[in-house]
């Protein structure tokens, strides 16, 4: 049995957007942090192979500093082969920190555009890939290229886009992989990542997404696949595989709905019972995105959430309510347009958002229509 981890855009040293400078550097020395927790954990857990599916740096920015512990952390795992698929950050060119440094004999490191294959005999592994040359890489130098025996393990280490014919960043098919003949192409270059790995024919394939998320757009908890293959002459028998955590933080986004909120006191609450319920902690960089039509009178301050701030790392509130125009008086109202609004208001706070949405369409052209006015025009 083959012990695999499958990791890609570490992106060591990019800089972050967190709020403040010091809360940024701070992140960026966490990063750090959880390359060297997935290191340990290789250690630890006798992972035989690890595949960085590209990005692992962020060329323009890597430091000295980093460069040496990216390199300690190689050599302290001498029993473990590490293979590096250069991607679009971290392109394979004579500056590049791949052709400078020196690397321990344990670092296999793709260097040219067109597919080669690293051959591990002791584990009956071969690992094929490729390497970005520079930032661009109009085509997918795997298309038509086939493993060369199927009684090894066969992975791929790819950098590129999946689904994006076009892309200047390796555009790669679903029938690229299906047709590929490979146990498994482990993919770098789309963060998200995937939870469950994907299948096409016979072929496993995901992307690990990236270590740590760096902004609103990078959501979620982060990390790694681990796999375990075995094959028994040309069937591969056992496939298995988890995700790892790796992450330090995570970022979140949350949408809360405060319809008809009249104060802050009608905000608050809502929003720590929103961190509660979720679990978010210090471990969380949370955008809560306030929602809703809102009483006029409203003013939502941003300092009055000072309070919930220690509940996570980093709070960041997105103001898009829309003042109602009269729900005061609405709920006060005894004629059929109070009843017709108690009537809807459950819906109106509904947490599905096209309830919702339907709701207050519904209020609308229902008042108007009550007014006399030409519901088209409201
Ligand atoms: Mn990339």
């Amino acid at each position: 049995m083959v012990k695999v981890l499958h990791c890609a855009d570490v992106h060591l040293d990019a800089p972050f957007v967190c709020g403040s400078a010091s809360k940024s550097e701070l992140r960026r020395n966490e990063l750090l942090a959880s390359f060297s927790k997935m290191m340990n954990y290789v250690k630890m857990n006798g992972i035989d192979l690890v595949l960085i599916s590209g990005d692992l740096f962020e060329s323009e920015n890597v430091t000295r500093d980093t460069a040496a512990l990216v390199q300690r952390e190689f050599a302290d795992n001498p029993r473990c082969r590490f293979v590096i698929s250069p991607g679009n950050h971290d392109p394979y060119t004579s500056e590049s920190v791949y052709a400078k440094l020196e690397f321990p004999k344990n670092v296999y490191i793709f260097k040219d555009t067109s597919v080669s294959c690293f051959s591990f005999e002791d584990i009956n592994v071969d690992v094929y890939g490729y390497a970005f040359t520079s930032k661009e890489l109009s085509y997918n130098p795997f298309k038509n290229v086939r493993p060369r025996s199927n009684s090894k393990i066969n992975l791929l280490c790819a950098h590129g886009d999946l689904n994006a014919s076009g892309s200047v960043s390796c555009p790669i098919s679903v029938d690229d992989i299906r047709e590929s003949g490979f146990d498994y192409v482990a993919l770098g270059h789309i963060h998200l990542g995937h939870e469950i790995p994907e299948k096409a024919n016979d072929t496993f394939y995901a992307y690990s997404g990236c270590l740590e998320g760096r902004d609103f757009g990078e959501c979620g908890i982060k990390g790694a696949f681990y796999w375990e293959f075995e094959k028994d002459r040309c069937e591969l028998t056992k496939a298995e595989y988890k995700k790892l955590r790796f992450c330090k933080r995570r970022y979140e986004i949350e949408k809360i709905n405060v319809f008809g909120a009249k104060n802050m006191s009608d905000i608050l609450p809502r929003v720590k019972a929103c961190i509660e319920e979720k679990g978010y902690n210090r471990d969380t960089l949370l955008r809560v995105v306030l929602e809703g039509d809102v009483s006029p009178e409203l003013v939502i301050s941003n300092s009055a959430f000072s309070m919930l701030e220690d509940m996570v790392f980093y709070l960041e509130i997105k103001n898009k309510t829309r003042p109602f125009l009269n729900i005061e008086s609405l709920e006060n109202d005894p004629t059929i347009r109070g009843a017709f609004y108690e009537k809807l208001k459950p819906l109106l706070e509904s947490e599905d958002e096209n309830e919702r949405a339907l709701a207050y369409a519904s209020l609308k052209y229902g008042l108007s229509a009550l007014s006399g006015n030409n519901v088209v025009d409201y």
